[in-house]
């Protein structure tokens, strides 16, 4: 691998079909940031790049909610995004959109091209028909239940429970999104990526980094659950998926004979990164290509946890079908955030708006980011409350780093005028605490960037809070307001170094608190820093005037929080969760714990060990075995469990597992499923059996 001459960052253009989460913050666009930045401070060449993702259903069934059109959807939500990542702090190059002229002509030359590649098969298949809507039904057009995890809200794309990728004809009882109403199949024309071509090269370029013979990553560093996800999808084998769709709202099909077709969502919306390129360099005299082509650029895809398939499969394929492109090197995508217990949701509207937490707490950036950053679902979900905000501003923010920094300001005003102290010679009144203090401190910026290159942004964060709780330990330990009569030698030593400490911080923490650091370099009088400017001698220059002391963050107190989780719960439509009616195990990216139960409640279910005796595929349907199980009853049950790509069948009888007895019957596929088989999900999200130590009889029951 060569080393990289330059970064192509991307941060995935969100759907302009409604305002900006904190999840979509914590999943993808402060990791981004901070990554950018950090770059940027070690003096690195790299484009930060994202827009608004204006097209697709997510678009079109906005409109039609709110009694518009598409076009004043984006053009309203692409504003108010824009508005909040600069309000944030998220420093990209250019928020480009997806509805731009200069995208609509990318992305069909980029068809085209594929076109001419041969890179399509055209097929005349048969497709869902909303005969009320006269519209064919693709993607979210079109709902069901998820034949995985008996999710009744599934979409034709995705199943947002259980996060599996779907296409219409997989889910069972299929219902329009448009008009409620049973759609018809009927046949119509689209042009179809054969994925499966890309099978092999796919499985060894994901698995060991080579490509045409060159090591182009290592992946190893790649994190853990993205390999999982992409294994997972070549494990089912790669499939022909379609690359256009039945829409006016799009980009046009640049064919004969495709009128009223459009290009699917995710082939446009990742051409967007490079449209949004050249829009840039265009802006700046610049050149676009190289940040796409050159083999001795990086690109990166920061993205959440859903995304995965579409950035390190789909796309990679495109842009090797295509040709002369480079793929991803990395593709850093993050697990989800959950709020308050719950999984964040825009329907109903359990989130934290990241406008509104603008308005609210004007000049309070920093305190959300650093919240966030200490939280981020790098590897695993994990979850924001009002509390842990309140916490980590009045504990760390406020009690580490603007307690150190208001004590160092408060006596270099007091004792030197609000000028830089001269210190001792080096070598003289060099205390043992100073000693340590060099050792440690020396040491973080190096450590601060080591973790961020590897996309460990909480490991980086807690470091770089290390140099602050180094600052308050060093006063502490030197006592400078004690000295200050008897031995002002060493006082203007600690307070020197106490300065420099400051000016450290304002170099490791930028990443994470731009605003802050801001701040802190206006108050020791200093312009732009880079990353080895932490710690340079000769920074702090003595006689230099500093700034009066400031509270740099102010505590919160427990009514703005109790204001905040109010707002919240009042907020939110009271929607009963659905009971759990699948008949595979329900395995969803939700909270952490959910709320507690009654005992009463534990009581209703009848879990019992069941021994496996059958197990066969159901036919037309590639997820779902049917299993006899006996569960102490005079015959074995049928279960329908959506396990069969985690399991051969021949492999499950004589097995024990866990079952759900009393679990209201369902038919799946014209069987009837009397029961749930439960199961627990590994790291690699493979399904595993949770069985009893020892075999025990078949309908022992499970309390
Ligand atoms: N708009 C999906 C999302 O917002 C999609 C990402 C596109 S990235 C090219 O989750
Ligand atoms: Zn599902």
């Amino acid at each position: 691998m060569k080393s990289p001459a330059r970064t192509t960052v991307t941060a995935a253009l969100p759907y302009a079909n409604g305002p900006l989460h904190i999840g979509h913050i914590a999943g993808a666009y402060l990791p981004a940031d901070i990554y950018v930045r950090s770059l940027r401070a070690r003096g690195k060449e790299v484009l930060f790049i994202c827009g608004s993702d204006e097209h697709g259903a997510a678009i079109t069934l906005r409109a039609l909610k709110e009694g518009t059109t598409p076009q004043a959807i984006v053009d309203k939500y692409h504003a108010l995004m824009g508005k909040a990542f600069v309000d944030f702090g998220i420093g990209f190059d250019i928020y480009h959109r997806t509805s731009s002229e200069l995208h609509r002509k990318t992305s069909q030359e980029f068809f085209l091209q594929l076109n001419a590649n041969g890179a399509f098969t055209e097929n005349t298949e048969e497709q869902y028909y909303d005969t009320e809507a006269k519209q064919f039904l693709a993607d979210r057009y079109i709902m069901g239940t998820c034949p995985h995890c008996g999710n009744p809200d599934a979409y034709g794309d995705q199943c947002e429970k259980c996060g599996s990728a779907l296409s219409p004809k997989d889910l069972i009882d299929p219902r329009s999104t448009l008009s409620g109403s049973k759609p018809v199949l009927k046949p119509t024309k689209h042009w179809y990526l054969p994925m499966e071509r890309s099978q092999q090269w796919m499985q060894e370029w994901i698995n060991t980094g080579m490509l045409d013979g060159a090591q182009q990553h290592d992946p190893a560093e790649w994190k853990p659950q993205v390999l999982g996800q992409c294994n997972s999808w070549l494990k089912e084998g790669l499939r022909p998926r379609a690359m256009t769709r039945d829409l006016t709202w799009g980009v046009p099909v640049p064919l004969p004979g495709a009128e009223g077709k459009a290009l699917y969502v995710w082939l446009d919306a990742p051409i967007g990164y490079i449209s949004a390129t050249k829009q840039w360099a265009f802006d700046h005299g610049a050149d676009w290509e190289k940040w796409w082509k050159a083999d001795d650029t990086r690109l990166l895809h920061f993205i959440g946890k859903d995304n995965i398939v579409f950035h390190a499969i789909i796309f990679p394929i495109l842009l090797k079908e295509h040709g002369g492109f480079i793929l991803p090197q990395n593709v850093p995508a993050n697990e989800f955030l959950n709020l308050e217990g719950q999984k964040l949701s825009t329907s109903r509207n359990w989130a934290v708006w990241l406008h509104e937490y603008i308005e609210r707490w004007p000049d309070r950036q920093d305190e959300l980011r650093y919240a966030l950053a200490t939280i981020l679902p790098e590897f695993r979900d994990s979850e924001f409350t009002w509390k842990d905000f309140q916490d980590k501003n009045n504990n760390e923010l406020v009690a580490i780093i603007g307690n150190f920094v208001q004590r160092v300001f408060v006596l270099c005003n007091k004792y030197y005028d609000g000028k830089v102290p001269q210190p001792a010679p080096s070598n003289a009144a060099q205390g043992e605490h100073d000693t340590v203090l060099w050792g440690e401190l020396s040491a973080i910026p190096g450590k601060v960037a080591e973790d961020i290159d590897k996309f460990r942004f909480r490991d980086a964060l807690l470091t770089a809070m290390n140099a602050a709780r180094l600052g308050n330990k060093y006063l502490t330990d030197t006592e400078p307001w004690k000295l200050h009569k008897t031995d002002p030698d060493r006082v203007r030593t600690v307070l020197f170094n106490s300065l420099r400490i400051t000016a450290a911080l304002s170099v490791v923490l930028e990443p994470f608190l731009p605003f802050t650091a801001q701040k802190l370099r206006t108050m020791l009088g200093l312009g732009e820093l880079k990353w080895g400017d932490a710690l340079r001698e000769g920074l702090m220059v003595p006689g230099a005037p500093i700034a009066e002391a400031v509270h740099l963050f102010k505590p919160i107190s427990d009514e703005e929080i109790a204001a905040e989780v109010d707002r919240l719960k009042s907020n939110t439509p009271v929607v009963q969760q659905p009971p759990a009616t699948a008949t595979a195990p329900v395995i969803t990216p939700e909270p952490a714990m959910k709320p507690h139960i009654s005992f009463d409640d534990f009581s209703r279910m009848d879990i019992r060990i069941g021994t496996i005796k059958e197990a066969e595929k159901v036919p037309k349907a590639d997820k779902l075995l049917k299993l006899s199980i006996d569960v102490g009853e005079a015959a074995p049950r049928t279960i329908v469990s959506g396990i069969a790509q985690h399991f051969a069948p021949e492999e499950l009888p004589g097995k024990q597992v866990l079952v759900l007895c009393n679990l209201e019957p369902r038919k799946m596929r014209g069987v009837e499923s009397q029961g749930m088989v439960l199961m627990a999900e590994d790291a690699q999200g493979k399904l595993v059996f949770v069985q009893p130590g020892s075999e025990v009889p078949a309908g022992g029951e499970v309390r």
